[in-house]
């Protein structure tokens, strides 16, 4: 059963929504700094709720909002990623968290959305082990001070899409050691702030923020099944069964291997993974997988949706009975009971969806938005979730993305997500007014009803 205080939330990232990029002390971040597409918006201004916040608070409580999945950036804290802390960037999260916990919002916080500081890029990034203490003693300042008023901690948001899709965050391609080796140290950064979180006794919760999807075999072919249960692991339960269970998934330790790209433990690895649990799990949803044996591989452009192959192993296919956004992605709604389902028998925690939303090009006609595309994605969505919590799944929130439009990873402007729509385009900055979309009156009345049932 769904319960009364379900946190019916949004969600959004510090470098697609805030702008302020050079502001206050803010180092930059591998954002800043990456080569975007050719006609593709910076993030420099975004959405501008750097200055915006109150206003938009203000409208996020209109909506009804219970929860707000947010993530702080790590320049605005931390400028070069290790050493001297910001307070103008603690003071303007202050003031953000106060805005919201006085609007009857609870805040959901994740630490660290794609924007790593370039300072600690410039020095190998992940590749250094140094940047799994550098994050551990950001995560430290964070921890001691919003103690109490941030109940609800995400350590990485999509760490197995950056891992998989680098190019999607990081600029340029690197080899699967290079990055299954800098999987590894995120991993055990994750688990020593994990550790640090529960030792310090403080108030609250914490778990991962990994993208899942289920993963449909391209047909019931055994060479197809098997490849299907291969990419499950490396995509998916890699990310997970270190958080749950304190140990890599044997499954994708094969794969691993075979393509030489096992990680080198230091010899204090195995035991720091041990140690550091989740005690619930966050999950960004969007569509389910499909994939077949390898036949040929496919180019990936650093979209999630784009497909992953895998010599030897599994190679993406599209799934001819589902349809499509207008940008090519995938959409299956029973897909994301399927994903509850099995996140929750596997690993019997409590979870959160963090992400789950259309990316669209929305118009606005005589002030109006008429989203209906995203209205029936998202009903489709919530019903879908709705009978898996029915069904038994302990899902205790639900944060669609995005709570405002803001900047998309890789397609800028163009693709909007947001239950409010922000009046800019790519390079025209206009008013940066808000409008309330026709989804945004939907999901008021999801939320005022408790649901959709
Ligand atoms: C997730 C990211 C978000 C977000 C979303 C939509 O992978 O966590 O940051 O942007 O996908 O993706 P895109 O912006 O590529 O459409």
């Amino acid at each position: 059963m769904k319960k009364n205080d379900f946190l019916w939330g949004a969600a959004t990232s510090a470098y697609q929504v805030e702008g302020g990029w050079n502001e206050d002390g803010k180092g930059l971040s591998v954002q800043d700094i990456k080569k975007l597409p050719e006609n593709t918006s910076d993030f420099k201004v975004s959405s501008d709720h750097y200055h915006r916040f109150k206003e938009d608070i203000a409208l996020f409580k209109e909506l009804g909002l219970k929860a707000y999945r947010l993530s702080i950036a790590w320049t605005r804290i931390v400028p070069k990623g290790f050493g001297e802390v910001n307070q103008a960037g603690l003071a303007f999260y202050d003031q953000l968290i106060d805005e919201l916990i006085a609007a009857g919002i609870e805040p959901i916080v994740t630490v660290y959305h794609f924007d790593l500081p370039a300072a600690l890029e410039e020095q190998g990034g992940w590749n250094n082990r140094q940047t799994i203490d550098a994050f551990a003693d950001y995560c430290h300042v964070l921890f001691e001070h919003f103690n109490g008023r941030i109940k609800y901690w995400l350590t990485i948001n999509e760490q197995n899409m950056m891992v998989l899709a680098s190019s999607a965050v990081l600029a340029g391609k690197k080899t699967n050691r290079q990055n299954f080796q800098e999987n590894h140290h995120m991993l055990v950064a994750q688990a020593k702030v994990m550790k640090l979180f529960h030792d310090n006794n403080y108030q609250g919760q914490i778990g991962p923020a990994p993208n899942i999807a289920y993963i449909n075999p391209a047909s019931a072919k055994p060479e197809d099944v098997l490849a299907a249960q291969n990419f499950n692991a490396l995509r998916n339960w890699l990310f997970l069964d270190v958080p749950v269970y304190g140990r890599y998934n044997h499954q994708a330790v094969n794969i691993l291997k075979k393509i030489d790209a096992m990680p080198e433990f230091a010899p204090d690895d195995a035991e720091i993974l041990q140690a550091g649990r989740c005690d619930f799990i966050a999950f960004n949803y969007y569509s389910t997988n499909t994939v077949s044996a390898f036949h040929e591989a496919q180019g990936t452009d650093g979209d999630q949706q784009a497909g992953f192959s895998l010599p030897n192993f599994f190679e993406s296919q599209s799934n001819p009975y589902l349809e499509e956004t207008e940008f090519g992605w995938e959409i299956d709604p029973i897909g994301f009971k399927t994903t509850i389902h099995e996140l929750y028998s596997r690993y019997h925690l409590p979870l959160i969806v963090t992400e789950n939303g259309l990316g669209g090009r929305d118009i606005v006609e005589d002030g109006q938005v008429h989203d209906t595309y995203r209205i029936d994605y998202l009903a489709k969505h919530v019903q879908q979730m709705e009978e898996a919590i029915e069904e038994g799944a302990d899902v205790f929130g639900y944060c669609p993305w995005s709570a405002i439009d803001l900047i998309s990873t890789h397609e800028g402007f163009r693709k909007r997500y947001g239950f409010v729509y922000v009046n800019r385009s790519d390079f025209d900055l206009k008013d940066l007014k808000r409008i309330k979309k026709d989804s945004f009156y939907w999901y008021k009345k999801i939320i005022q009803q408790n649901g959709s049932q």
